[in-house]
């Protein structure tokens, strides 16, 4: 299956390693007397560094081990002895995470690109030990400084879809039958609202391996903008997509008006983020094969003026064309900007 099913949004718990204390010691060997302080420093603590790989595309193993530490380093010893700093927690996260400190909400950073890193609680400082407070006057120094704290920490770690094609669209509308069809993804698909609960990634191939990542985003309903059904969870995966393909439920299913559902869609993307207004799209309308839907379709392109692809998600029609339509948008294109630039 090539579909992911994942966590989105998890706490975690960070703690850096220690430094290790300065050491006290003075050398004492055979034949020489008042051998002078040789009190090595304490190691340095390993810090928590969250890194973006490519092979990680949910939240949930950090779901399953929410405590994240670094160990603590070595005290310093005799002999000159410095402590052994102790190694850094990696922890890898999905690209398109973004972390917040869970208790001020501050944003911290996020990591898009395979190979990011981010220190997000710094290992503690190494101690130094009494073979650095000697002096002409102080020949037998008893004093050494304690290894600093390593920081501790609660965060939040959120990931947005980095999706380049996102289906919205109210519940039921086909989106998920819909992802069955332009990609290999197996999503759930029921005659009932919200059957979608957790967003789902499907890979569209196209024959020269081109690829685009589509993502079935659970329905929206109205006043999803102000969180109403988990708006602002949906919503939030709409902001990564780089374009999005409205599914519209032609047939009208229960009394619905698509033309009506069509306007509100807009608007609740409009009012979560401005910015999703100049996001691309493509109108599709589903259920063409339900009676009623051609007098919706015209109602629609009467009163939009919208382009419209006409499709069955449930018998396979119309599905090519829509496929071509986002080839052209995302390869072809891209193409001819660049042959305009050389
Ligand atoms: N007649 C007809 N029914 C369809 C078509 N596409 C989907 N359906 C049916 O509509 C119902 C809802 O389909 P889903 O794909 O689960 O809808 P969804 O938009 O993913 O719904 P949520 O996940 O609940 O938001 C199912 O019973 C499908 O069989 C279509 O083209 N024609
Ligand atoms: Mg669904």
């Amino acid at each position: 299956m090539k579909h992911v099913v994942f966590k989105d949004r998890v706490k975690l718990y960070i703690r850096a390693g220690n430094g290790g204390n300065g050491c006290v010691s003075f050398r004492r060997e055979k034949f020489i007397p008042r051998g002078g302080p040789d009190g090595g420093d304490g190691g340095h603590g390993g810090s928590v560094i969250l890194r973006c790989d490519a092979n990680e595309d949910s939240l949930l193993p950090l779901y399953y081990q929410p405590h994240q530490k670094a160990k603590h380093a070595q005290h310093g010893m005799g002999s000159n002895c410095h402590g052994r700093n102790s190694a850094n927690c990696m922890v890898k996260v999905a690209s398109g995470t973004v972390i917040t400190d869970a208790e001020t909400d501050e944003f911290i950073g996020e990591l898009l690109v395979p190979g990011d890193e981010l220190v997000v609680a710094k290992g503690g400082r190494g101690g130094i030990g009494n073979v650095h407070f000697k002096s002409s006057t102080n020949q037998s120094p008893r004093q050494f400084t304690d290894g600093t704290k390593g920081e501790e920490r609660v965060l939040w770690l959120e990931l947005k879809l980095m999706a380049d094609v996102g289906l919205v669209g109210y519940p039921n509308a086909g989106k998920s039958t819909l992802l069955s069809r332009l990609t290999h993804a197996h999503p759930k698909i029921a005659p009932y609202p919200f059957t979608t609960i957790n967003p789902i990634i499907g890979t569209l191939e196209y024959e020269n391996f081109s690829r685009l990542r589509i993502a079935d985003i659970p329905g929206l309903i109205d006043g999803a903008h102000e969180g109403v059904g988990l708006g602002h969870q949906f919503l939030r995966h709409i902001e990564r997509s780089k374009f999005i393909l409205f599914v519209l439920d032609m047939a009208g299913t229960d009394e619905r008006n698509p033309t009506e559902d069509f306007l509100h869609l807009k608007d609740e993307l409009r009012l979560h983020m401005e910015e999703l207004s100049c996001t691309p799209y493509l109108v599709v309308a589903n259920k063409m094969d339900s009676p009623g839907a051609e007098e919706h379709l015209k109602e629609f392109e009467e009163r939009t003026g919208e382009i419209i692809y006409s499709i069955s998600a449930e018998l396979g029609e119309g599905i090519e064309p829509v496929k071509e339509f986002l080839y052209k948008h995302f390869f072809e294109t891209r193409r001819v900007v660049e042959e305009s630039a050389e």
